[in-house]
């Protein structure tokens, strides 16, 4: 029963891989988000995709985040209807690609602090319709992790479909 083996395998692989998948980035990662810290050295090599999420950690009050566009970026200015995230642990998901800016509006802070982050966000590797299995989406939570899930299922799948094959 080789077959049922496999299949035992993918089912535990779509449970747990949404959790694999979704990454969560830690703004900064020790430091959190703060001033003189260079978040565009610590985006460097690093992969951003559509449903990962930022992770914003600071002492609330001393610090919040807008999300800008270039402009405000350079400028160190929002548009006036932002509201800012200002819990100090502020968790941002990335739902759509492209380039994406972040600013700390306490005065200073993003002008002479560097508090400020630029990164760009991938879309998924492939899409849930070129799979060649059946999505999993009845097996896996809702949501952006259940995307990812999909997304990478096929691949997944057929990685451990083979590696089962071999295995038993
Ligand atoms: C960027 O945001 C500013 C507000 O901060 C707005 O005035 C400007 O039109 C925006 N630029 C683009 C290209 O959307
Ligand atoms: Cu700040």
């Amino acid at each position: 029963m080789a077959s049922c083996r496999i299949f035992m395998i993918i089912a535990i692989v779509a449970v747990f891989v949404p959790s694999i998948l979704a990454t969560e980035h830690m703004v900064g990662d020790k430091k959190g988000w703060t001033l003189g810290f260079n978040y565009q050295t610590w985006a460097q090599g690093k992969a951003f995709y559509v449903g990962d999420t930022l992770v914003f950690k600071y002492t609330p009050g001393a610090h919040n985040v807008l999300s800008v566009n270039g402009t405000g970026f350079e400028e160190c200015k929002a548009a006036d209807d932002i509201v800012p995230l200002t819990t100090g642990n502020d968790v941002i998901t990335l739902s759509t690609p492209g380039k994406k800016w972040y600013i700390c509006s306490v005065p200073g802070h993003c002008e002479s602090g560097n508090q400020k982050l630029f990164i760009t966000v991938l879309p998924q590797l492939s899409s849930p319709a070129t799979s060649p299995f059946p999505g999993p989406t009845d097996t896996s939570p809702s949501g952006a992790a259940g995307n990812i899930a999909s997304t990478y299922y096929g691949l997944i799948a057929a990685i451990v479909g083979i590696f089962g094959m071999i295995m038993f």
